[in-house]
């Protein structure tokens, strides 16, 4: 069975994580995830402090797996959801869109492993300069907030500049993805997308649906004109997105106030003029299912693909 440092230090089964997802990530998936041996992980960005609160303690309730929970340093609560991992006595943060810097002692003292996503190899020298335990290197395939760089040449330039451990996130969903990544240099995946069409996902069945039935040509990437890029789905909200950014008519502001919400309406409503965020690897999922049968397809795939492909190419 595939194993990591990675597993020793978090105290996880496998090397894999789910995503951070905003609107998705809630304690239900996260505990199934790590049920079944994963690193599930809350996302703090779609709610209040107090709500975010409720969702580590039901995920208490539900695991005595380790968790974490993600926070977009960007949202307005940011401190206080740093203050209340503390409180609650989470043991794994992952954070988002932006430097921990600030909040590392605070966390470090509190014996929390500390982990940032990052995009690029100068943020993954400067984490690793400010004390974190692994970093989060995310390729633009991944939905979501994007960065530049793919994948492919991002995680083995990350590796080459790091000793502690890379998680690679961003297009990887299923063995031959987790496999890549583990030939890359990572000692850990992280998917997102495909956990949206786990069982345990309360997101929207309008969302799993798309989802399932989506090909390799269904996400687009809005927004980079606004210098925030997100990849979603192809959806008709996306595509007039994407004509209001190039008319020279449309003003930043209406641009802003038609995205307002739209994660959430697409999370929770199923909405076509929501925000359907999903990676380039959406064409690959094919049917929902637990989130222990995606973390075992990843797994066993990932072991399976690798003595295969030795055994034919060497
Ligand atoms: O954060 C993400 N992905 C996200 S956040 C999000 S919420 C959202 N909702 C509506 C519209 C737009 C976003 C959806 N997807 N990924 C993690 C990530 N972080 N990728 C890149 C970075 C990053 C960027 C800059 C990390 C660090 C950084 O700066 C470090 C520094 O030193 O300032």
């Amino acid at each position: 069975m595939i194993k990591s440092r990675i597993c020793e230090i978090l105290g996880i089964k496998y090397p894999i994580f789910q995503g951070g997802m905003a609107w998705v990530a809630d304690a239900e998936l996260a505990a199934a995830v790590s049920n079944a041996g994963g690193l599930g992980l809350i996302s703090a960005i779609n709610a209040g402090t107090d709500a975010v609160r409720d969702e580590v303690r039901k995920c208490k309730a539900l695991t005595d797996k380790p968790f974490g929970v993600n926070i977009m340093l960007q949202a307005p609560n940011a401190a206080e959801i740093a203050e209340m991992v503390v409180e609650e006595g989470v043991k794994i943060v992952t954070t988002g869109a932006g430097s921990p810097a600030k909040y590392l002692p605070m966390w470090k003292e509190n014996g929390i492993k500390v982990i940032p996503v990052i995009a690029c190899v100068a943020h993954a020298v400067k984490m690793q300069a400010a004390g974190v335990d692994a970093v989060v290197a995310e390729g633009a395939e991944s939905g979501g907030h994007v960065g530049e760089l793919h994948t492919m040449p991002l995680i083995p330039q990350i590796v080459d500049a790091v000793d502690i451990p890379v998680i690679a996130a961003g297009g990887i969903c299923d063995g031959r993805g987790a496999a890549a990544a583990f030939m890359l240099g990572a000692d850990a995946v992280q998917v997102g997308t495909r956990f949206i069409t786990a069982a345990e996902c309360t997101a929207h069945e309008n969302y799993k649906d798309k989802l399932v039935k989506a090909t390799d040509i269904s996400t687009i990437v809005t927004g980079k004109t606004q210098g925030h890029p997100v990849r979603s789905l192809k959806t008709p909200f996306s595509r007039n997105f994407a004509k209001m950014e190039t008319d020279p008519n449309v003003t930043p502001e209406e641009i802003l106030a038609f995205g307002g919400g739209a994660l959430r309406k697409a999370v929770q409503e199923g909405d076509e003029n929501g925000s359907y965020m999903a990676g380039e690897c959406a064409g690959l999922i094919k049917q929902i299912e637990p989130a222990a049968a995606i973390i075992e397809d990843i797994i066993l795939g990932a072991e399976k693909v690798m003595k295969e492909r030795m055994e034919r190419l060497v």
